[in-house]
């Protein structure tokens, strides 16, 4: 019983808990180990640790147990006096500007492709959504006339290139905000001029020595996050559906029961989808799966991982292996015979685990190598011969399988591919797309409101269960709920994004989702697709009934098992955008009660949008729902709502009568 109890604080998922079994057999150590081993620091975890210089690491933790007189706070600071506001401030905008730098670099990324794809200097790429690309010709004033789509997606290219180095003015996305949020952003400072320049401004005045005002320092950590939400990952994101495809509705499969004993099965894993949209197209070219099937596979299994696999589920319905803690555990499965990885969230610990079994662990970017593990470098003008060879590599090794095979059989349907012009679609139909329904089913009080709920896998907390539980309870209370990053794949592992799902939902939401025919949970994309999120709460705002920016909508945010900087970022951009936004297991800057009190309480003040933290899902889903009811309060729906429930109760009655 005491292990059982141990078990299932590793994980809710009962394909998870057979492979951390089966890796304690196999002597795998696992991030699950790593965590219960190592406590973390408890002054690092608050934010008061600073090691911004060589004199440190200076520590400055609240004393225990008794009240601190002013006296002994004065003295409490590292050596070159920081405070411990201005170190906890400094560190909470250095995860800003790292995760920032993420998101936008991928961005990046993805521009540099779209542009050599237009130049037709990266074969085998090419425009795939004719309507966006000349939609955001329209926005950014490109000529269109009789131009090709090339001559078109050339423009668009540099000028989204020119974003990440843009010097003045506001990076251009900031238009698509409500024009009460731009004019709020522009008061107070934080409208980002460029993407880089704001990630390296945060370097700098982070830097000893530098800012050393906490209000100043968390400004900047705004501003930064804006040029992530708003910029790199907006970025990303309408390069990524021009090129690739926008996303729509498709059934898929996810958990690590999707891996298939007689077919090769290769993984990929990391963010960016430049190369395996390539792995995707080499893996159904005939040469390749007659070559598994002469290696005696059936056939050539790809499965996604991480935020990679959100985007080629979106795009493929590609199944999805697993979130960021099932990473290692899809290698104790003894059955893939290749992971390729590219950038962010992929552990270092692959390499060694592979090392077990047969898997072959294949990096791919320079940005990106692992000691240990093969680099096939992508190389965009010759993408596909990468591609093929990385497909080849895993049906190579497929012959070297071992008979040490678990592949759980715990695998979900669900549907993906809910981009914002779906749901406009989904809701208003193709002559009219429009938000309309949903805003007048918000404003009648079916749906009670809308919340994002985003973000990671973190050892420190059971894998699943606060993305789950928080879940269930926002659709339980008729809140629909919008989904990206692990957290999307944690929902549907539980089977909240099916239809059928609307069994636990409110009986408003139930009816709205039966109704339009889509399930309460809503699979957005990967996190850099938050920015879809930021598209849908501003669709909102200008359909109109809710007020006029997203700091009036009945909407919040939740990151309950976050650990990356990543979505720190995230979670600041929700906030400065007007979204109350809690996250869940550990707080960064708890060191300080000023910083901590201008996060959670100012910045309501500042943009209509404040952060929160409650490790416990249920109650942080609770502190949503009361926030969503303080703006339909406001907005004067609130009455509408009880109407509703009024009318419930009057049936109940009748029917128990
Ligand atoms: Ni988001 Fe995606 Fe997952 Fe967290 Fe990592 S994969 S970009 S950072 S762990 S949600």
């Amino acid at each position: 019983m005491a292990e059982e109890v141990e078990k299932t604080k590793k994980s809710v998922d009962t394909a998870s808990l057979e492979l951390i079994d089966k890796a304690g057999t196999d002597q795998v150590s696992l991030a699950f180990d790593r965590a219960e081993r190592m406590k973390p620091c408890p002054i690092g975890a608050v934010g008061s640790c600073c090691k911004n210089c060589g004199m440190g690491p200076c520590r400055v933790p609240l004393p225990k147990g008794k009240e601190e007189t002013p006296e002994e706070k004065k003295k409490r600071r590292g050596i070159c006096g920081a405070t411990s506001e201005t170190i906890a401030a400094r560190n909470f905008i250095r995860m800003i500007a790292s995760g920032a730098a993420a998101h936008s670099d991928h961005g990046r990324g993805v521009a540099e492709l779209f542009l050599a794809a237009a130049r037709g200097k990266a074969p085998g790429y090419e425009i795939k959504d004719e309507q966006k690309l000349l939609a955001l010709a329209l926005e950014w004033d490109i000529e269109i006339g009789d131009r090709s789509n090339n001559e078109i997606a050339i423009d668009i290219g540099e000028k989204a290139l020119a974003e990440f180095g843009r010097q003045e003015g506001e990076v251009l996305f900031l238009k698509r905000a409500p024009l009460k949020r731009q004019e709020l952003w522009r008061q107070q400072g934080v409208a980002p001029r460029g993407i880089d320049r704001e990630i390296v401004e945060i370097m700098h005045r982070t830097h000893i020595g530098v800012d050393q005002d906490y209000q100043n320092l968390l400004k900047q950590g705004v501003r930064s996050s804006l040029a992530d939400g708003w910029g790199g990952s907006m970025l990303a994101t309408e390069l990524q559906d021009i090129l690739f495809g926008t996303p729509a509705p498709v059934l898929g499969q996810v958990n690590l029961g999707v891996f298939k004993e007689d077919e090769v099965n290769l993984v990929i894993h990391g963010h960016e989808p430049l190369l395996s949209e390539m792995i995707v197209a080499a893996a159904q070219e005939p040469e390749m799966i007659a070559l598994a099937k002469s290696k005696g596979a059936n056939g050539i299994n790809l499965a996604g991982m991480c935020c990679t696999a959100n985007e080629i589920i979106m795009r493929h319905g590609i199944p999805l292996a697993g979130n960021f803690l099932q990473q290692e555990l899809a290698l104790v499965t003894g059955a893939v015979d290749a992971m390729v990885v590219d950038v962010q969230c992929v552990m270092e610990s692959l390499p060694d685990i592979a090392q077990c079994y047969h898997t072959k662990i294949i990096t791919t970017s320079p940005k990106a190598k692992i000691s240990g593990a093969m680099h096939i470098e992508f190389d965009e003008h010759k993408a596909m011969e990468g591609a093929r060879e990385v497909v080849r590599i895993a049906i190579e090794n497929f012959p070297r399988r071992g008979k040490n095979i678990r592949i759980p059989k715990e695998k979900c349907d669900l549907i993906a591919g809910f981009s914002h012009e779906t749901i406009n679609y989904l809701l208003g139909g193709l002559f009219r797309a429009s938000y309309r329904p949903l805003n007048d089913n918000i404003i009648n009080g079916r749906i009670r409101g809308v919340a994002g709920v985003v973000g990671c896998n973190n050892a420190r907390t059971a894998h699943n269960e606060g993305h789950i539980a928080m879940v269930k309870e926002l659709i339980k209370n008729d809140v629909l709920v919008l989904q990206t990053g692990c957290s999307a794949m944690a929902s549907a592992m539980a089977g909240l994004m099916v239809p059928e799902a609307a069994k636990y939902a409110g009986e408003g939401l139930a009816s709205v989702c039966e109704a339009v025919g889509i399930p309460p949970v809503l699979h957005l994309g990967s996190c850099v697709d938050n920015s879809r999120i930021l598209i849908a709460a501003t669709a909102m705002v200008k359909d109109g009934g809710l007020g006029d920016d997203i700091s009036d909508l009945p909407a919040a945010g939740a990151a309950p098992e976050w650990m990356s900087e990543k979505a720190i970022s995230i979670g600041q951009y929700f906030v400065a955008s007007g979204v109350f936004t809690v996250f869940g297991v550990t707080w960064p800057t708890t060191g300080s009660k000023e910083v901590t009190d201008f996060l959670f309480k100012d910045m309501e003040e500042l943009y209509g949008g404040m952060w929160a933290f409650e490790p416990d899902p249920v109650k942080a889903a609770q502190l949503m729902i009361a926030h969503i009811d303080k703006k339909r309060k406001a907005l004067g729906i609130d009455k509408a709502r009880e109407r509703v429930l009024y009318d419930m109760e009057m049936r109940r009655e009748m029917e128990s009568a």
